[in-house]
């Protein structure tokens, strides 16, 4: 049976102080290249669009990318995530293929000999990451869970590459209207462990697959607080679990900001930067191995923290 979230092993924080609960969660992800990304890692977002939601415009002059991922790795980013296609929640536009890998490549094609940290591509389609592949990315991160092109998951395979899988429903421009569920948790959870198993016979090593709830994606602000409180479900499938919170609607609509004004003003943007670090917090606390996330140094203080307190690193265990 099930466990309920509130039944999940995960930590505690009862009347005797802080406890700290043995956690299932891997300790770091081996690359097909060698490379190692230890657990909890942060994933900083580099998008190279003109409407993603949080950045888009910032980072299409290929200099101006690449300068940002250097800050990123420089910052603490285990792994950056470059993505030419926008997945904003309303008004994404779908581009021709050609125009993502105009985007992507030159940026993709500097970087690999200026990073140490490995690359992630962004996309769901298979042409993009072949070439993004080919240009040393270690990592596909495909918010369709390899569904939207048929050739990703041979492809995967082929090159030993590791795979993000997402769920979502609908694509990129329409997803929130799918936002109806009747167990958001145990739906997610069903889907992702189907997807795992699609990507694990189709040749790609269970040992480098990672799952993501997906928050945000055809899914409103209380589908994404079930699914946060039920990440030991989620981690239960036996993959590290990424976690997507970064600056999303949600976390602007609880923290107490208006989505519209987030952006603008200086409390929307404080709201939304420390709204996103207690999301990560947690769910570092919770599982999650990764986190995806703008702003990295951020983001780098709440895992780290979030990992001494719950037993996730080493140096600070208490028995150790
Ligand atoms: N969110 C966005 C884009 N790509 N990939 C994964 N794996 N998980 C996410 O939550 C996710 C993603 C949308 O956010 P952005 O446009 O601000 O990057």
């Amino acid at each position: 049976m099930r466990r309920s979230p509130s039944q999940s092993k995960s930590v505690s924080y009862g009347r005797g102080g802080f406890k700290q609960t043995p956690q299932s969660s891997p300790s770091n992800f081996k690359l097909a290249d060698g490379r190692v990304i230890k657990f909890p890692a942060v994933m900083g977002v580099l998008n190279v669009t003109p409407d993603s939601f949080s950045d888009g415009g910032k980072y299409l002059d290929a200099d101006r990318a690449v300068e940002h991922a250097l800050e990123m790795e420089a910052a603490g980013a285990d792994v950056i995530d470059v993505g030419g296609e926008s997945a904003r929640p309303i008004g994404a536009v779908e581009i021709p293929v050609e125009v993502e890998l105009t985007r992507v490549t030159p940026v993709l094609e500097r970087l690999g000999r200026r990073l140490r940290v490995p690359i992630s591509i962004d996309t769901r389609r298979a042409e993009v990451a072949r070439v993004a592949l080919e240009s040393g990315a270690a990592i596909i991160n495909d918010i369709t869970s390899l569904e939207h092109d048929r050739e990703m998951a041979p492809l995967a395979a082929r090159m030993k590459c590791a795979v993000v899988l997402m769920h979502m429903r609908g694509g990129p421009a329409n997803h929130l209207k799918f936002a109806h569920y009747r167990d958001v948790v145990r739906e997610v959870v069903e889907y992702l462990d189907t997807r795992a198993r699609f990507a694990a016979a189709a040749g790609i090593a269970r040992s480098r697959i990672i799952v993501d709830p997906g928050l945000g994606f055809a899914k409103n602000a209380q589908h994404n607080l079930g699914l946060l409180a039920a990440l030991p479900d989620l981690c239960a499938l036996g993959y590290p679990v990424l976690v997507g919170a970064s600056r999303k609607t949600f976390v602007a609509r609880i923290a107490g900001v208006s989505a519209a004004s987030a952006g603008a003003t200086g409390a929307g943007e404080r709201a939304l930067e420390f709204g996103t670090a207690a999301v990560n917090a947690l769910a570092i606390a919770a599982g999650a191995s990764i986190v995806r996330v703008h702003d990295v140094g951020a983001a780098v203080a709440a895992v780290r923290m979030a990992a001494a307190m719950s037993g996730r690193d080493q140096r600070f265990r208490r028995n150790a």
